[in-house]
This record gives C-alpha cells, structure tokens and sequence, in this order.
C-alpha cells in the first residue's frame, strides 16, 4: 500500500487529486483492482470505474457516487471505500467472500464537469455542464434523466431548473454511459447510488408512490443496512421508499435499474441532516465514509446470499 495508503482521505480534494487515488489504488492491488474508462463527460474528461474482480464472467455490483457534483463527502466516501473494500479482501471474511462471488464496480465521479465547476465557480453546482439548446442555462439534473418515468412528478422542464430532466432520457452522456455498460454487462445484482444529504436509505419508487413488488425485502434490508451504519456513531438514517421518504421524483437512476431487473437497487443519502448541508466540514469525511461502508457492506453481503 506504499501509494493508496499514504493518500489523504480525509480531505476534500480537486478532480485531478482524486483521480490520482484512483490510479494509488489500481497501483497498489494490481490483482484485484482494475480502472477501466466507461466513457467521456460532455466536457470530455474521462468516466473511470474502479473493477474489483477475482474472477471471469462474475455477477456484479455498482456502486456510484457524485452523480450531483457539489454533494462532495460522496466522492470523497466513495474513494475511501474503493480503498477499504481492496485492503479488506483477503483480510475480512465478509469481503473476501464477497469478492469471490461478484465484481464490483466503483464509479468514484459520475459527474465530472459539474464537479470541476463547483471547485472553480460555484459551489453548489448539482448538474452537468451541457449547453441547452435555446437556453443560456446550462446543465441537465443527471438524476433526472434515466427512462423511469422520464419528465414526471419531480421534475422540470425548465433548462434554468437544478432539477431539469432534459430532453430525452439519457441526453446527457454521462447518463447514456453508465446505462450502456449496466445494459452491456447484462449481469448486475446490485445498484447503489450515492447522494448526499439528509441521512436517508431510498429504494424504489420515486417516480410513482406505489411501493414496489419487493417492497417487504428491501425494507427489511435497508433497515439492517441502517442500523449497521449507525453502530460505528449513532449516525440515524431513516429508510423507505423514495417517493414516501423524501419527495416524488421521475428520472432517477436506482427506479431505471430496478425496472429493468436490478432488485437491490438503493441510494444513500449521507450526512448531514442540514446543518452542514453538502458543505460538510472534512473532519467528518472519514466518520461518513466509515459507517456508510457498513451499511452498503450490509447490502452487498444480501445481494450475495440471496
Ligand atoms: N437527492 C436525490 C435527488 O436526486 C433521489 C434523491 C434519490 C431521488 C434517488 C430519486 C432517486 O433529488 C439528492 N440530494 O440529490
Ligand atoms: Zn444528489
């Protein structure tokens, strides 16, 4: 671990420095971690994800995070747990065994534009940088854009929105690309988005509010999921249905890959409850990406069993 193990987790970095812990990574767990490029941003820059793979033609598991850009403690949760899931195999028996079973696959920056816009320009920046056509706004709300429901409840039309859905599902390409590899690999068990904030465990639906076919089993997972999250701090998440948990919204990414088969696909809404909000100070970067490996620990260890 002589490069992955000296990288600073515990601070909020640019797109280029975490794309170096990415590479620190690979370097360090040659045999088991590989980057592989699923595609390029509007802006084109370079869509990495992390394979963890022992093995050919496996099932597999997604995890994502920064599909919002200015929701930082996921990007920086989802590289310390790239980090943790490669040190832990061969070492904890749960990882181990899950990694003998199914690859997982780490998407760190699902947003990279909006990600680099919000370290040069704005902050608070949530969506992607397109140009819209007969706009002077710019960007399309990345989870708003899958073909669930697509310019529903939830929703907006106006390219000015943070939540406008674009137009058509899949305009924006850093959506077209994700949902091409999850159709492409064709063998995904598991689907699990990463938001931040409000300290909420979601599974489908958010475009409808009738509850889902798996409704009792999700339920029942997530609420494991969520109280092994919480025994590291304490930390509480409420768990439940989008559309019953937080608001009704069309076009997201985890109702499209329940629909097409994906049973357990779920997202995660991290800290805070909003006093920090998504400008959460970077001592608790490290506590967040702890507990939530717990709880998306606790999902996968399903998603091999079952
Ligand atoms: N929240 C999510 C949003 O896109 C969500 C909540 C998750 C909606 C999954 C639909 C599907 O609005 C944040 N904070 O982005
Ligand atoms: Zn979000």
């Amino acid at each position: 671990e002589r490069n992955s193990g000296t990288f600073n987790y515990a601070t909020y970095h640019t797109l280029d420095n975490l794309y170096k812990g990415l590479d620190a990574i690979v370097l360090d767990f040659k045999s088991l971690v590989t980057k592989q490029q699923i595609g390029t941003s509007h802006e084109g820059r370079p869509v990495y994800v992390l394979k963890f793979s022992t093995g050919a033609s496996r099932p597999a598991i997604w995890l994502d995070a920064g599909i919002h850009s200015r929701e930082w403690v996921t990007q920086a949760s989802a590289l310390w747990i790239g980090y943790k899931l490669a040190t832990d195999y061969g070492k904890d028996a749960s990882i181990t065994s899950l990694l003998n079973k199914f690859d997982v696959f780490l998407l760190v920056v699902t947003n990279p534009d909006g990600y680099v816009y919000s370290h040069s320009t704005n902050r608070m920046w949530r969506k992607t940088r397109a140009p819209n056509s007969g706009s002077s706004c710019v960007g399309v709300d990345p989870n708003r854009n899958w073909n669930a429901g697509f310019g529903g409840p939830g929703t907006s039309a106006d390219p000015c929105s943070d939540s406008y859905h674009g137009p058509s599902p899949e305009s924006a390409v850093e959506v077209k690309n994700i949902a091409n590899f999850v159709r492409q690999h064709g063998k995904f068990k598991g689907f699990v988005s990463i938001h931040s904030y409000s300290q909420l465990l979601l599974f489908p639906y958010g475009y409808k509010c009738t509850n889902p076919a798996h409704f009792t089993e999700l339920n029942t997972v997530g609420k494991a999921a969520a109280t092994a999250l919480s025994s590291l701090y304490g930390t509480q998440y409420k768990v439940g249905t989008i559309c019953s948990t937080i608001y009704q919204a069309s076009g997201g990414s985890i109702d499209w890959t329940y629909d097409i088969g994906i049973k357990y696909s779920f997202a995660f809404e991290l800290r805070d409850t909003g006093r920090y909000g998504f400008i959460l100070p970077a001592t608790q970067i490290l506590p967040t990406a702890q507990e939530t490996y717990l709880g998306v620990k606790k999902i996968l260890e399903h998603v091999r069993d079952n």
